[in-house]
């Protein structure tokens, strides 16, 4: 079990694209594990393997206030989009930074489970962008890319100065 370190932009590998996962065997449930506690250490609600420098299909979310509904998604599709959201959002590889980010209202997921085992989960609203902005990641896809250039050059001087600032 450990809390494993999180990339932070502008690292390059943030752009690496996941390949799916293979093989669902101990590994597997070890890095799910070690997500689970690298989120919870960060006060996230969300995580993709792509953020701990391992690049396969995995993200783990719980959006739960008591911390207790853990949502593991192992080689996601989305099958079904629904309606569109304004939602602000942040993220762990962009400590201090948030924006808002418009996004679809409802998804449908395709899934398997660390079992390898396939299921279907619909969600929305604040669930539904955490799954949306976890895929992303793990399509090398990050928050800001949805921005105007001038709100994401905004964003970009002020994670800039927070850098300068804390060196
Ligand atoms: O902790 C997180 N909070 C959050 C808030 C609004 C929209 C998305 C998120 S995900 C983020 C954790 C993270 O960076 N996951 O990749
Ligand atoms: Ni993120």
């Amino acid at each position: 079990m450990s809390v494993l370190s999180i990339i932070e932009f502008p690292d390059s590998r943030l752009r690496i694209k996941a390949s799916p996962v293979t093989r669902f065997d101990s590994e597997l449930d070890q890095l799910v594990h070690n997500m689970y506690q690298t989120m919870y250490s960060a006060q996230g609600v969300g995580l993709a393997a792509t953020q701990v420098n391992v690049p396969q299909q995995v993200l783990v979310i719980d959006m739960s206030e008591n911390r207790s509904e853990a949502l593991t998604l192992v080689n996601a599709r989305i099958a079904q989009r629904e309606g569109t959201q304004v939602y602000k959002e942040g993220c762990l590889s962009f400590p201090g930074m948030y924006a808002q980010v418009t996004r679809a209202l409802k998804v449908k997921v395709e899934a398997c489970d660390t079992r390898g085992k396939s299921f279907v989960y619909q969600a929305e609203g604040p669930l539904a962008v955490a799954i949306q902005h976890e895929m992303d990641h793990l399509e090398g896809k990050v928050f800001i890319d949805y921005l105007s250039p001038l709100k994401r050059a905004m964003l970009l001087k002020r994670m800039e100065k927070q850098r300068k600032a804390s060196a």
